[in-house]
């Protein structure tokens, strides 16, 4: 059953074997899609190329989302090597660890520029430098997170930062669907990256979710992955502009 036989797509947002690009990676290519796959610095690029090297024929670029110099090399490159493109993955966030604890009132400017530029703007970016490769229509589909629709405590300028990703992929769908080329997020419940891990209280968080979503357990990374694959594919032709929660039904609930 190879849903993406002959597809070619770019990822952005690998860094470890655990992030949530990493899972859409797997599930894309197990489906027959030829990747590229950038890295945000010098650090990374021995973990992606590690990763990688799994992969048949993978194309691997360095891409700092805050630089459109990066961006336009990331597709000129891609327009030498594959001759269209059909979807994009977009699974990037950042804000200052100071920024994701305290109150939001107490967010600095810079803080605030800096999430909403990595966060939300790179969205907005990386799909204009991919719609001259997307010739066929294609599919992009970015990450977001309940904290963009509630105030979740902690999350912070990373909520600001999803509602305005949100909101682009509204404008960036109503812009492009002439085009065929289809602009949807997925908000996943709480996926135990590195990331995460990172953040002060996540797994009490964790744990907290499970007990309250509908389905009474964790999302898992392929569920994540698996829906992206659906979104990337020719089912999900009539799709866009469209949030889809991946979060075992937590968002139904009042309490
Ligand atoms: P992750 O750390 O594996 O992925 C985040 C990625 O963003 C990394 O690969 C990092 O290199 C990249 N990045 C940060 N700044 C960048 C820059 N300037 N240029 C290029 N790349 C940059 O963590 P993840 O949990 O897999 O996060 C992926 C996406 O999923 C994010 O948008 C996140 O908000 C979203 N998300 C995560 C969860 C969760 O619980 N883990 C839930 C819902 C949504
Ligand atoms: O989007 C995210 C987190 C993204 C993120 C993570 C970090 C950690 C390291 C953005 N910036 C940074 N900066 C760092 O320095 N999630 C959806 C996961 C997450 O983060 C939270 C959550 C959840 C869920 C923070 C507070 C409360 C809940």
């Amino acid at each position: 059953m190879d849903l993406l036989a002959g597809k070619t797509g770019v990822v952005f947002g690998v860094a470890n074997k655990r992030s949530i690009a990493w899972a859409i990676t797997r599930a894309v290519t197990d489906a027959g899609a030829r990747v590229a796959l950038t890295y945000q610095g010098e650090r990374l690029e021995k973990n992606v190329r590690e990763l990688a090297a799994t992969l048949k024929d993978p194309l691997i670029l360095p891409c700092d989302v805050t630089k459109d110099e990066d961006i336009d090399a990331v597709y000129d490159e891609i327009g030498r090597q594959f001759d269209k493109l059909d979807f994009v993955i977009h699974s990037v966030a950042f804000a200052n660890s100071s920024d994701l604890e305290g109150k939001f009132v107490d967010t600095p400017r810079e803080g605030f520029r800096l999430a909403l530029d990595i966060s939300a703007y790179s969205l907005v970016a990386v799909t204009r430098g991919a719609v001259r490769l997307l010739k066929d229509g294609g599919s992009v589909v970015t990450m977001t997170y309940l904290g963009s629709e509630r105030a979740v405590p902690g999350y912070n300028v990373m909520g600001v930062a999803k509602a305005a990703l949100e909101s682009s992929v509204r404008y960036l769908a109503a812009d492009l669907g002439e085009q065929q080329i289809r602009v949807n997020a997925i908000s996943a419940g709480p996926v135990n990256t590195l990331a995460a891990r990172g953040i002060s209280g996540f797994m009490k968080m964790y744990a907290e979710f499970r007990d309250a979503a509908p389905m009474k357990r964790n999302v898992d990374v392929m569920e994540v992955a698996g829906t992206a694959l659906f979104l990337c594919s020719d089912h999900a032709r009539g799709i866009t502009g469209e949030i889809i929660h991946v979060d075992c039904g937590y968002h139904i609930m009042g309490f």
